[in-house]
């Protein structure tokens, strides 16, 4: 945990929403200059290594669109712990060290130069802050997070099923999920550990540059076709709990774990509106207007994607007659606990399990 950057990135003064919102426009103009800057050092085949200058025009993009959400969030906590995983990823296909403080600096430059003197003051402080923990950070980046526990069978699966989809052995993937899964719970343990942990060791190994974007590709498909093959048994329960909503924020792309709560829920009894990956905020709002529903899950995975679901919460806040409860959850929320609160949902739950459990503690309270 990057504890050491939390508490010094905490002191750090918060950004007042007037800058964070011109950070946010000055987005594309921030990101071009540092491109430019970096196409002029002498250097720049250093910094980037083996990688295409597209790659780094990527980053720099990326950059913009996280740190605005770090901005308007106020959340440094959330910063503290993406960093240290940028440096890896980074370092992992080639990057040098020295990249990334040229990245800091340069943004830092910029903003003093497009968004005026006040304020760009509080933004460029984070930035020097962000700076001076270069070192602390290029620690953190190469220890690892610690892995969740779970039973131990499920945990021995789903290092066999892993192996499986990177081996791209579909056949093979098919028939572990129908040895494994026999009876209503082996869906639940399936879904929540086998496959939940799979993936996350995917994107781990993709992490350190050691499987490519193919295969990570692959095993998601994999896993697609493996749980349709699963929801002939989901669809058997009746619902009876009521109507909800399952969907990706606009521009998440992250699909398995919106899914796997889908099912989960479906198994439990609701009646699930599943409208998968990437759903664009009028489209929701104008579904829910014809179809409304007791709670609507939003999924974000990516921490750039979290202004999606603001905009879109605060959206279903207007809905007339009556607002759905709204739930959440996804990777994003985990890196700070606060995320969830302040984009305006709800509640947040970790797994796919828990939140079944505070929906139907929702239903059960509408039915007393
Ligand atoms: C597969 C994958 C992809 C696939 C997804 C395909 C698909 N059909 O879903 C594709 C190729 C699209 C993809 C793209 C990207 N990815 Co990706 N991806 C992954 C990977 C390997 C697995 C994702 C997954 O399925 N996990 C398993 C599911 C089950 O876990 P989960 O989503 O967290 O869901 C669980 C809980 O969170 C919860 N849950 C989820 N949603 C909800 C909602 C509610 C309401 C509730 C209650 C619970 C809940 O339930 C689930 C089970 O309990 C992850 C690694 C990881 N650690 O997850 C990286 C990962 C998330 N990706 C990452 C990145 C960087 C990207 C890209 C930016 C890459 C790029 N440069 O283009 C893009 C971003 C695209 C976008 N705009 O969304 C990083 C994110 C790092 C970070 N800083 O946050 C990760 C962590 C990889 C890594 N280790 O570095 N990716």
């Amino acid at each position: 945990m990057p504890e050491g950057l939390e508490e010094k990135l905490e002191t750090v003064a918060s950004v007042p929403p007037a800058a964070a919102d011109a950070y946010y426009a000055h987005g594309a103009t921030l990101a071009c200059r540092i491109d430019a800057a970096l196409q002029v050092r002498p250097d720049s085949s250093q910094l980037i290594g083996p990688n295409p200058l597209a790659t780094a025009f990527d980053n720099h993009a990326n950059h913009w669109r996280f740190m605005s959400n770090v901005f308007r969030l106020n959340n440094m906590q959330l910063l503290a712990r993406v960093l240290p995983w940028v440096y890896r990823v980074y370092r992992a296909r080639g990057f040098s060290l020295d990249y990334f403080p040229f990245v800091l600096k340069s943004f830092q430059e910029a903003v003093l130069a497009e968004l005026g003197p006040e304020l760009a003051a509080p933004i460029a402080a984070v930035y020097e802050r962000v700076l001076e923990l270069h070192e602390t950070t290029a620690a953190l980046a190469e220890s690892e997070g610690k892995e969740a526990p779970a039973e131990a069978v499920w945990l021995t699966r789903s290092q066999a099923f892993c192996e499986a989809l990177l081996a791209a052995d579909g056949r093979r993937v098919y028939a572990l999920s129908e040895r494994w899964v026999k009876t209503t719970s082996d869906i639940v343990d399936f879904l929540q550990i086998v496959v939940t942990g799979a993936m996350i060791e995917i994107g781990r190994r993709w992490e350190r540059n050691e499987i490519s974007v193919a295969q990570e590709h692959l095993a998601s498909s994999l896993v697609n076709r493996v749980m349709a093959s699963l929801y002939p048994r989901i669809v058997r329960v009746v619902p009876h709990r009521g109507s909800a909503l399952v969907s990706c924020a606009a521009n998440e792309f992250h699909e398995i774990g919106s899914r796997i709560l889908a099912d989960l829920l479906e198994l439990d009894g609701w009646d699930v509106q599943y409208l998968g990956t990437n759903t664009p905020i009028t489209e929701l709002i104008d579904w829910l207007k014809v179809r409304p529903v007791c709670f609507v899950a939003l999924s974000v995975a990516m921490p750039f994607n979290l202004h999606q679901a603001t905009e879109a919460i605060s959206q279903i806040r207007k809905l007339e007659p009556s607002v759905p409860k709204i739930l959440l959850g996804g990777r994003a929320f985990s890196l700070a606990p606060s995320l969830w609160r302040d984009v305006g949902g709800d509640a947040y739950c970790p797994t796919a399990e828990a939140g079944v459990a505070v929906a139907r503690a929702w239903s059960d309270k509408d039915a007393a």
